[in-house]
């Protein structure tokens, strides 16, 4: 693994975060009481953050996963919220790239490339299904050239932009998740969609995450991705990736929760000098460095097999692990360098905190990474 960034990607890191300063840092304050602006959706996608490793010849810039990576990370130094809305959609364009015929890529692709889908949503979790996906209940029954569809979604992020939903459904009673589970493209207006409403969640506020129901929702067999029954390995795929960009969307909240703590720790003056000349602060801010550092190494590690397409749920897990609990403290230990002023919203670390807690929970809990990294020790 090669431990330099290429020209290429340091050039796309520059990208990112000029577009992250310039247009996404003026709407954080709207961000604590709105949703993501249509406006900001429509330059992210004229600017082609939709479809970041979509191949050039499908319309997308062709990012290799590291570069990717930086590009998540940056938008998050920003807002974690637009951070994430990027990543998931990216999620889903990264499957149809993988997953999808090309008439289906005409369909659902191409319109997260020209902005008339802003964003797509992920479809898996349910009430009795979070950590142990494969007992979902939403039911499908085939009618001919047509699927039925039956059940509800909760944490669908993205649900409130996304012209379009990836639903992972059972097709069949099988007790195997490997072959029972499939995969469907659902169109927003389809009869029978119910879109819910927004979860009031403690950060993230600007991420839209809805509930949804199915009532007879009638489906063309051309919008199954793959095989009937391939449906839980492609959401777990999809999955492998998403771990990456949720560490990224971390380390990104982590770095900038330093750089605050770092410029407070120069300003701020107790006892006569800046608390930067203590001790105790200048280990908070080593220790933060060194742990954004190792995150850093994972994440990269993960990305670069991606990117070689060689297999990654290991290092995807390990990363997600290290990286989102790893922010969590480091948020936790910049409150502190701040003091009493990092409980007020009035300074950036509070946001931090609230924002980055759920990475640890969304996309497989450390829990269920643990479980990942272990079976593939043990296997
Ligand atoms: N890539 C491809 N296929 C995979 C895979 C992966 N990363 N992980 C598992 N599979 C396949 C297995 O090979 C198996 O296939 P076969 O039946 O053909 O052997 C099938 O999928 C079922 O796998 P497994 O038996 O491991 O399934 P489990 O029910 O034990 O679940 C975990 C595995 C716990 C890892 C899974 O349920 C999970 O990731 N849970 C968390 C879900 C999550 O992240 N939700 C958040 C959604 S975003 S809000």
């Amino acid at each position: 693994m090669n431990l330099n960034f290429s020209d290429d990607q340091i050039q796309i890191r520059d990208w990112a975060r000029q577009f992250s300063v310039e247009k996404v840092r003026p709407c954080v304050s709207a961000h604590q009481t709105q949703k993501i602006s249509n406006e900001l959706l429509k330059e992210l996608s004229t600017n082609g953050f939709m479809a970041l490793t979509v191949p050039e010849s499908l319309g997308g810039l062709g990012l290799d996963a590291i570069s990717f990576s930086l590009v998540i990370r940056e938008l998050a130094r920003e807002c974690a919220s637009t951070s994430i809305t990027v990543a998931v959609t990216n999620m889903i364009a990264d499957v149809l790239v993988r997953e999808a015929t090309p008439d289906q890529q005409n369909q659902f692709l191409k319109p997260l490339i020209d902005g008339r889908s802003p964003t797509a949503s992920f479809c898996l979790t349910e009430n009795q299904s979070g950590s142990d996906a494969s007992a979902l209940q939403t039911k499908v029954v085939r009618e001919g050239s047509h699927y039925r569809i039956n059940g509800e979604k909760i944490y669908v992020t993205n649900g409130a932009f996304s012209k379009f939903f990836l639903v992972m459904a059972k097709t069949s009673d099988s007790p195997r998740a490997g072959d029972s589970i499939s995969a469907f493209l659902v169109d927003r207006e389809t009869p029978g969609l119910h879109i819910g409403g927004e979860e009031d969640k403690m950060g993230l506020s600007a991420s839209s995450t809805i509930r949804m129901s199915f009532e007879d929702v009638l489906v063309p067999e051309t919008q199954r991705l793959q095989a009937e029954g391939e449906g839980f390995k492609i959401a777990m795929r999809a999955l492998d990736g998403g771990r990456i960009s949720v560490a990224s969307q971390a380390l990104g909240t982590a770095e900038a929760a330093l750089e605050a703590g770092i410029r407070y720790a120069k300003e701020r003056e107790q006892f006569g000098k800046p608390i930067s000349e203590f001790q105790a602060i200048q280990w908070k801010l080593a220790y933060a460095a060194t742990q954004i550092s190792a995150a850093q190494l994972l994440i990269w590690k993960a990305a670069d097999l991606k990117s070689k397409s060689k297999p990654h749920s290991l290092e995807a897990a390990q990363a997600k692990l290290f990286s989102t609990e790893m922010a969590a403290k480091v948020c936790n230990e910049m409150i502190q360098v701040f003091g009493g002023y990092g409980y007020i919203k009035e300074y950036p670390v509070e946001r931090y905190y609230r924002d980055v807690r759920v990475t640890a929970l969304y996309e497989g809990t450390s829990e269920i990474q643990r479980i990942v990294i272990s079976r593939a020790l043990l296997s």
